[in-house]
């Protein structure tokens, strides 16, 4: 027998015995897993083990041409792309994927066919599940690289036929096979092929720039989020209760959990605490595409909505909003925040405002990385105020510790601040074809080095202070910087760029631009120069990755010796400056 932990994903959230084929991941088949904000569609345990399962077998019987890539990538495995914004069809490809072995490559459903060919081309990917509002970006950026046979390798992510709701069509979808073509009313593999040996192998890529550098495929393993699936629900009932709650605990045995985020799937935080942990806790989750005040707070009342999975920009919208006041909320115990820095005062005004509105919620925080699969930290709601601002204790079986920037030596003296170290079984195994980023980031006895710098009290609290690397956070989306310099430097006019993330209280972060024009500037040029090369970036990233702090022309940028730019120096400015 494969031991618990050694299971692929799909074992471990919707495995079933033919002694008890009622249970499904140890629950009853019948419960809801995810329902459809706008038409309360559900579908239960049951029905997404057999759709999912249906799905992973239309994949492995794919004809073999189909099971591997043409663009030279160097993974073995079969690899699909998702993307798309949420939908309830999404758990069935990020499940039916991983149960067919494939490795399923999540892109941000924001980008643009220039930023989805370098995932495409990276991860390796030889299928695409597509939103049928994105197969235009889909087919420009299979053309681009001169994909002969498209019609083959891209199959439409249509949800019509689960939600009754016709898929918006367009003449473009002819010739594309749709996702109900794979799942139809095929007979169901009695198993799916997937052994504790390949456990190791890697179940998820989703993009991450890590510390430095533009964005790289972080190869989470099916044992990475096996484990920490594991670590967020006590395995054993019968033990005391651990100290770090999962979502279900939150809630309370009184009231069944039932949880809601604005969150995209693409991003580590949606994926694991939207669909995975749900279906292991056998919590419903609400499935809402994208953040509109209203739409939300009436699916919170509802669907009795317990647990909201948020971002700070959110909370801080939460923070102002009256119409908290128009609809029944109290169904809700716990609002958790995670992905950036969430300021205490933040924490108080929601927690006030809800409770004018006569409710009761606990607003903690949660900390981790893409890397971590993705928790490190979580607050416990009993210490959400006396605690308000932490981060919270380490999840159980994770060792962490805080490290000197320069040397790396530990420090002893818990009042300091360093970077955070963390050591565990959800640590990724690496990053996809980038051995020297890998190394980089994993010690060679295991630490993984997060770039975040934090302080922990006496009682085992942390605290993020600081962040070490060159990240930035929009509304808790990667922009890496790298990324937007380098497409900088193609700029006719730019010589030399560097940009860093000005603070913003409704976003967290502005990416703002520091360039070197190729040419002088008069005075009166400046704006319009400015404004030019704002509106080029535009044209040629997604929308989180705009230039909303501006662009700032300086005669240099400042750097090190070896040539690294120096963002510290930039965030007050004090470089000479031409307009400002
Ligand atoms: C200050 O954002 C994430 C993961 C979020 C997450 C974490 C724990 C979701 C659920 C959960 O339980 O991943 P990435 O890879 O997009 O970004 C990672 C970076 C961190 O290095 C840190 O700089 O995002 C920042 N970050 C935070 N910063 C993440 N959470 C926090 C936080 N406070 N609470």
């Amino acid at each position: 027998p494969v031991p618990l932990a050694r299971r692929s994903v799909f074992t471990h959230l919707l495995g079933t015995s033919s002694h008890a084929p009622h249970l499904v991941g140890g629950f009853p088949a019948s419960s809801p897993a995810f329902i459809d904000a706008a038409t309360g569609v559900t579908i239960s345990r049951g029905q997404l083990r057999s759709l999912t399962l249906q799905l992973a077998h239309s994949l492995i019987n794919l004809p073999e041409p189909l099971r591997h890539r043409g663009n030279g990538a160097t993974t073995t495995r079969p690899t699909v792309l998702i993307l798309s914004p949420n939908s309830i069809v999404w758990p069935i490809m990020l499940l039916g994927a991983s149960a067919a072995g494939y490795t399923t490559t999540l892109a941000n459903s924001g980008y643009n066919s220039e930023e989805l060919k370098h995932q495409y081309i990276d991860a390796g990917a030889h299928l695409i599940f597509v939103h049928p509002s994105l197969l235009d970006t889909v087919k420009k950026m299979l053309t681009s690289i001169s994909c002969s046979d498209m019609h083959a390798r891209v199959i439409v992510a249509t949800s019509g036929w689960l939600t009754g709701v016709p898929d918006n069509e367009t003449p473009d979808m002819s010739g594309f096979t749709r996702l109900e073509n794979l799942i139809g009313r095929r007979q169901l593999p009695s198993e799916v092929k997937f052994d504790g040996e390949r456990s190791e192998e890697t179940a998820y890529l989703c993009y991450s720039s890590g510390t430095t550098g533009t964005p790289k495929g972080v190869q989470t393993t099916h044992y990475n989020i096996t484990s920490t699936i594991n670590m967020a629900r006590p395995l054993w009932p019968n033990t005391r209760p651990c100290l770090v709650p999962s979502i279900a605990e939150v809630a309370g045995p009184e009231q069944p959990d039932v949880a809601l985020g604005p969150l995209p799937y693409f991003h580590i935080y949606g994926m694991v605490k939207l669909i995975l942990l749900p279906i292991a806790l056998c919590t419903p989750s609400v499935v809402l595409s994208g953040f509109v005040p209203e739409t939300f707070l009436k699916a919170v009342e509802k669907y009795c909505v317990t647990s909201l999975l948020l971002v700070p920009p959110i909370l801080n919208v939460f923070a102002r909003l009256e119409a908290i006041n128009k609809y029944d909320l109290s169904s809700v115990r716990t609002i958790i925040s995670a992905a950036a820095p969430l300021n205490s005062n933040i924490i108080f005004a929601v927690k006030t405002r809800f409770e004018r509105a006569g409710f009761n919620v606990a607003v903690i925080q949660g900390y981790g990385l893409t890397e971590t699969s993705p928790t490190v930290f979580v607050l416990p709601n009993k210490y959400a105020y006396r605690h308000a601002g932490s981060v919270g204790l380490a999840i159980p079986n994770l060792e962490v510790r805080l490290a000197r920037e320069d040397s790396g030596e530990v420090l002893t003296d818990i009042e300091g601040a360093g970077e955070l170290w963390v050591r565990g079984p959800n640590v990724m195994k690496g990053y996809l074809n980038n051995p020297s980023a890998t190394a980089e980031a994993i010690t060679d006895d295991g630490w993984f080095k997060t770039g975040d710098i934090a302080v922990c009290n006496a009682e085992g609290f942390f605290t993020i202070v600081d962040r070490r690397k060159e990240l930035i956070k929009y509304k808790g989306f990667q922009v890496p910087p790298a990324e937007l310099e380098s497409l900088l430097l193609q700029h006719p006019n730019v010589t030399d760029a560097a940009v860093i993330g000005v603070p913003s209280k409704e976003a967290t972060e502005l990416p703002r631009a520091y360039v070197v024009p190729a040419r002088t500037i008069k005075k009166e040029e400046t704006a319009t120069f400015a404004l030019g090369i704002q509106e080029w970036v535009t044209q040629k990233v997604a929308p989180h990755k705009k230039l909303r702090g501006g662009i700032v022309l300086v005669q240099q940028i400042p750097k090190s010796a070896s040539g690294k730019i120096l963002r510290r120096q930039l965030r007050p400015c004090p470089v000479p400056d031409i307009n400002c």
